[in-house]
């Protein structure tokens, strides 16, 4: 016997062949190694020792496994992220921090956030001797990442501004590398930015100056991070009429807080903004909008442990986000400070909410961006019908379709960053602030419903392994769910569109029709973007017809024509973003390409459904009857 198969035959009888006694004996293998075995003369335990050598016997489980996704610098690999810096924000200190960040992020920070998934967060309500706690438990990895928030500046460059009108735009390329792989750190950190912006515009005094410092500081052991509890049991969209907590007025100015909010997010948070009604001596209180003030609450504790004012009832069993808690709250003597004027609170609280649609759209541009990132990956490694999956044509096809859906959403969310960034640095034109407050609601619908089809198609390309949990994969999908809905669902946020267009008489619509011809303007001489730019004119002057005439129809046809036309601003804004930056002297021939597979969509469906009678006047009840339609009775 050689060396070496001596040395091998130790190790399996010493290893493989001690495991394999405790399973019952493969009788096949068994059996074939008799047969080849018998003439040698050989006893049953010989010949069964000899039948676990045969390589697919020793390995018990096979030699082959699929190769896994390999997720590489976030930073790196994302190249039309590093082109729109290179052009907006060639700053070396921005692009070395967003490098060694997209290496962190994909190297240490992406087994925290699978480290959140797989811990969620658990309600103690009772401590062993019966006394009432209501602790939420979260995991390590859920502390690892607020300390990161902090030490990253994720809230706080928004703040610092460190790059000037370009400031959000880095902050949020950060958060878009980061927010895939956050273990959705990335909610409380929305809010948390939301909360120092509105106490910003409010003015940084007391009882919230020291608050604001610790929403934006750098230092771990100082920071906060900050709830919005807008949600009650009548649900989260009509704030103004779903809204019953009460605010009673104390003696020294504050307020305790009575009501029950039905959806909190990141429920451990330090603090948070949440809209209640001042009550009169008699208890009275104004209903609707102008019935609502904007508070501020600490969430603390007394001597005893208890939480000051509230009582955790239950934490949410959401399809996703399950890293992160969710509760049901109720406010039972909450002590507040009023932030708003009185009946202001829907005014004020926008500003936040205008913040969170932000974040909620680079959450949706970075799952797809992830997914695409993951899939393209997979292409490289797995093997089918002969040759990897990046040789199959059609592979590549749906790949591309996905980035190109991906280009569209991250140019979208940067130009409202851009917008904001200017607003913040007072840079902004009016031109400018209008067209903030249009795209905003436009962005974060239009965005929310792409990342769920892209993250969709994404786990489809992995085959069998997306639908599997401890791939990671489902968790992005569902994740992604949540982003259409909160923040404001897709119809909210089409009819807050319309109130938009009508509050400025038509102002925000007039922004949006300069600025996209003006980033049109640029391309009319590029003759590889011929197609694009034509298609895109049509679209544009289209939709300035359909504006044209909508002027004039009733409420009950906008509201019908509210997500279409909503849908049309966005393909339409996107496809100017990418024939723009296609444009730009150091753009590659992907970004042409991009461009041009963007624009081949239908970018105004608005017209199109209008054309086919889908506003007109009987179709809601046609509408009725479809979606009521039952079998009648034979
Ligand atoms: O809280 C939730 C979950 C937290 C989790 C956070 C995650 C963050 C994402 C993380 C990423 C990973 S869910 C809660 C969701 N709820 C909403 O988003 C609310 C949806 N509903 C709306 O947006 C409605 O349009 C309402 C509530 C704003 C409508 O209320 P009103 O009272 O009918 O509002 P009005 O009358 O239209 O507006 C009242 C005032 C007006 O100002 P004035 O009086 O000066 O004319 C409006 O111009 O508020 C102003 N306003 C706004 N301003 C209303 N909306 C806006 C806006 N979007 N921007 C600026």
């Amino acid at each position: 016997m050689s060396a070496c198969s001596a040395l091998l035959n130790s190790r399996v009888a010493g290893g493989c062949c001690r495991l394999w006694r405790r399973v019952p004996r493969p009788v096949v293998h068994f059996r074939s190694a008799s047969v080849a075995e018998r003439g040698a003369g050989r006893s049953d335990e010989e010949l069964w020792e000899a039948a676990s050598y045969l390589p697919f016997s020793g390995a018990r489980i096979g030699s082959f496994f699929q190769e896994r996704p390999v997720l590489k610098n976030l930073f790196l690999e994302d190249a039309l992220l590093r082109g729109y810096l290179r052009r907006h924000l060639p700053q070396e200190a921005a692009f070395s921090d967003l490098c060694a960040f997209g290496e962190r992020v994909s190297k240490e920070v992406d087994v925290w956030g699978r480290e959140c998934e797989v811990t969620p967060p658990q309600l103690v309500h009772f401590d062993p001797w019966g006394r009432r706690v209501d602790h939420i438990e979260t995991s390590p990895a859920w502390k690892r990442m607020k300390d990161l928030s902090a030490q990253e500046g994720l809230v706080a460059i928004g703040y610092e501004r460190p790059f000037g009108e370009w400031s959000r735009v880095y902050q949020m390329c950060k958060l878009y590398i980061y927010s895939p792989s956050s273990g959705l750190y990335t909610c409380p950190l929305a809010m948390t930015d939301g909360a120092a912006k509105v106490i910003q515009s409010v003015g940084v005094s007391w009882p919230v100056d020291e608050a604001y410092s610790r929403l934006t500081t750098r230092q771990p052991e100082r920071f906060w991070t900050s709830g919005q509890w807008m949600t009650e049991r009548q649900g989260g969209s009509d704030v103004a009429r779903g809204t019953e907590t009460v605010a009673v007025p104390q003696t020294d100015d504050s307020y305790k807080l009575h009501g029950f909010k039905w959806f909190t997010s990141a429920t451990d948070a330090d603090m948070t903004l949440t809209l209640a009604r001042i009550q009169d001596r008699t208890g009275a209180t104004t209903p609707g909008s102008r019935g609502l003030s904007l508070f501020y609450a600490e969430v603390s504790r007394d001597e005893d442990g208890l939480l000051k004012g509230i009582e955790v009832q239950r934490l949410k069993d959401k399809l996703g986000t399950r890293q992160m808690p969710t509760a049901e709250l109720l406010l039972d003597g909450l002590p507040a400070h009023r932030l708003s004027e009185v009946g202001r609170g829907v005014a004020s609280i926008a500003n936040m909410l205008t913040i969170t649609r932000i974040h909620n759209s680079i959450s949706a541009a970075a799952a797809m961006r992830r997914v695409v990132q993951l899939a393209g990956d997979y292409a490289t490694r797995r093997t089918a019908f002969g040759k990897l999956l990046k040789d199959h044509p059609l592979h590549m096809q749906t790949l591309a379709r996905m980035e190109v859906e991906t280009r569209g959403a991250f140019l979208l969310v940067m130009d409202v960053c851009r917008l904001l960034g200017r607003e913040e640095s007072g840079m902004a034109t009016q031109l400018d602030t209008n067209l903030l407050r249009l795209l905003t609601p436009v962005v974060k619908l239009y965005t929310g419903k792409q990342a769920v089809a892209v993250v969709s198609e994404g786990l489809e390309s992995f085959g069998g392994q997306g639908y599997i949990e401890d791939t990671g994969l489902p968790g992005l999908l569902r994740d992604a769910q949540v982003l259409s809905i909160w923040e404001g669902t897709t119809n909210v946020l089409s009819l807050d569109v319309l109130r938009c267009v009508a509050r400025s008489s038509g102002l925000v619509l007039h922004a949006y029709f300069t600025h996209t011809k003006s980033l049109l303007a640029g391309a009319s001489s590029v003759s590889s973007l011929a197609p694009a730019v034509k298609a895109l004119d049509r679209a544009l002057s289209e939709l300035e017809d359909f504006v044209q005439v909508a002027a004039s129809r009733g409420p009950a046809y906008l509201e019908l024509a509210a997500r279409d036309l909503a849908y049309s601003l966005a393909r339409i804004y996107a496809g100017a973003l990418l024939i723009d930056h296609a444009c730009w002297k150091g753009a590659s021939p992907s970004d042409t390409y991009a461009a041009l597979r963007w624009c081949e969509q239908d970018l105004c469906p608005v017209v199109n459904k209008q054309a086919r009678g889908c506003y007109d006047p009987n179709t809601p009840a046609l509408d009725a009857v479809l979606v009521y339609d039952r079998p009648t009775q034979d």
